[in-house]
């Protein structure tokens, strides 16, 4: 790999050495304002530099600018390794491997739902996690039996990381009278209590107030199970999510909010939309504390999970989470996604999946042959397969359905 640089260029487009420093700060990341200044100076930055360099600008959303103004002239780049690689011997082989195949079992199962729907098998709306996987799996691997997840209409993954049955959501999908809700809510309005599961809710910002409504319930019963509360960039530009984080930070509420910025509400892109595009800071006025993670990085989400569990069971009250990521396909089934460049969705499936970059690292590291992780492949493959044809075979449920579970 090589790679040529602009040091001031570089410098310019964090707006300085000051801003560039401070946000190496904000990411725990260990360089000095003295280093910067040396690389001006001898106008190089060494290789580590560069990639945490790449690592803030992707996060921030502003890796394509920074390509655009010609800094990097040459060479392919594997970023996402970095940081992972520093983490990855904390890991047993098989817990590597589970964390593969629960991402991967997600992408499998969107990428069949995508399918099923282009074949009219789906009806009303579908809004896939491709992408977002390291957040639903990487946050389960540090939740504990009774914590509770509620998100928003891009359901399925979290449903599955609950550990919900592919079959019941897959016959959910369908309409199909064995789906968790059978058949009646569809794609939008998944629910599993048994697995603390808690929906699937297509108004945008609901599971806001939602969530904090659970957690207030959990601390009045005394246990200590917290609320994994998900939501979008563009809900957090809503009223009632501020209305819920002030009750939130006032009962010191067990609550976990965290917010998927995947960079874009339908067609608007955050710059679009937000005056303030560090979402991570929207709790500050009330004395939330919060914190930017990359959620194309599965050590990371983890690392950043269990710190946040750990300060919210230990009775401080609520914390934000905004969990930088992206989705590949369009907001729904029905879009076609005109608002970005072709461009900007291959450079992140290049270089930052979440899903490809785990499975070299454990190849790479040895944690496992291609053969392994091909057999594991092959699994999946075949439990979807499986979970789809249970789906369409399961039945439509009867027209008496239609009166039941009706609240008059
Ligand atoms: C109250 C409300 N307003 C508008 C909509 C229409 N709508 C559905 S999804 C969406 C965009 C939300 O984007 P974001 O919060 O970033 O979540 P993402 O879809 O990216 O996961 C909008 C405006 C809605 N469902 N509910
Ligand atoms: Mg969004």
């Amino acid at each position: 790999m090589e790679i040529k640089l602009d040091v001031n260029a570089v410098i310019e487009h964090f707006g300085g050495i000051t801003p560039l420093h401070e946000k190496f700060v904000q990411n725990g990341i260990d360089i000095s304002r003295k280093a910067i200044e040396k690389w001006k100076e001898r106008d190089s930055i060494p290789t580590t530099g560069w990639l945490y360099i790449v690592n803030i600008a992707d996060a921030e959303g502003t890796f394509d600018m920074l390509k655009k103004t010609a800094i990097v002239k040459t060479g392919s780049l594997s970023k996402a390794t970095l940081k992972s690689k520093k983490d990855i011997h904390k890991y047993s082989s098989k817990e590597l491997i589970k964390f593969y195949s629960e991402m991967l079992r997600i992408r499998r199962f969107e990428e069949k739902a995508g399918q099923l729907y282009g074949m009219g098998l789906i009806g009303g709306f579908c809004h896939l996690y491709i992408g977002q996987e390291a957040i639903a799996v990487g946050m389960q691997a540090v939740m504990k039996e009774g914590d509770g997840i509620i998100t928003t209409y891009r359901d399925h993954g979290l449903m599955l990381s609950s550990g919900s049955d592919p079959k019941v959501i897959y016959a959910e999908l369908m309409g199909r009278s064995d789906g968790c809700s059978k058949g009646k809510g569809g794609s939008m309005h998944m629910f599993d209590t048994e697995k603390h599961f808690y929906g699937g809710h297509g108004i945008v910002g609901a599971p806001v107030p939602l969530g904090t409504g659970i957690a207030f319930a959990n601390k009045y019963r005394g246990n200590d199970n917290v609320c994994m509360t998900y939501f979008g960039d563009g809900a957090a530009n809503q009223g009632q999510v501020y209305e819920a984080f002030n009750m939130a930070a006032l009962w010191k509420l067990p609550v976990l909010y965290i917010i998927e910025n995947n960079e874009y509400a339908m067609g608007t892109s955050v710059k679009r939309s937000s005056f303030t595009t560090e979402l991570y800071h929207r709790g500050e006025s009330m004395g939330i504390p919060g914190k930017r993670v990359d959620g194309m990085d599965i050590f990371e989400v983890i690392n950043a999970g269990r710190e946040a569990l750990e300060y919210i069971r230990s009775g401080k009250g609520p914390l934000i989470l905004e969990m930088k990521t992206y989705r590949y396909r369009g907001h729904s089934m029905s879009d076609p996604a005109k608002y970005r460049s072709k461009e900007e969705v291959e450079a992140m499936k290049e270089n930052r999946d979440p899903i490809d970059n785990l499975r070299k690292l454990i190849i790479e590291e040895k944690h496992a042959s291609e053969e392994q992780v091909k057999a594991v492949e092959k699994a999946i493959r075949e439990e979807m397969e499986a979970a789809v044809e249970f789906a369409k075979n399961s039945p439509e449920p009867d027209a008496g359905e239609l009166w039941t579970d009706i609240t008059v």
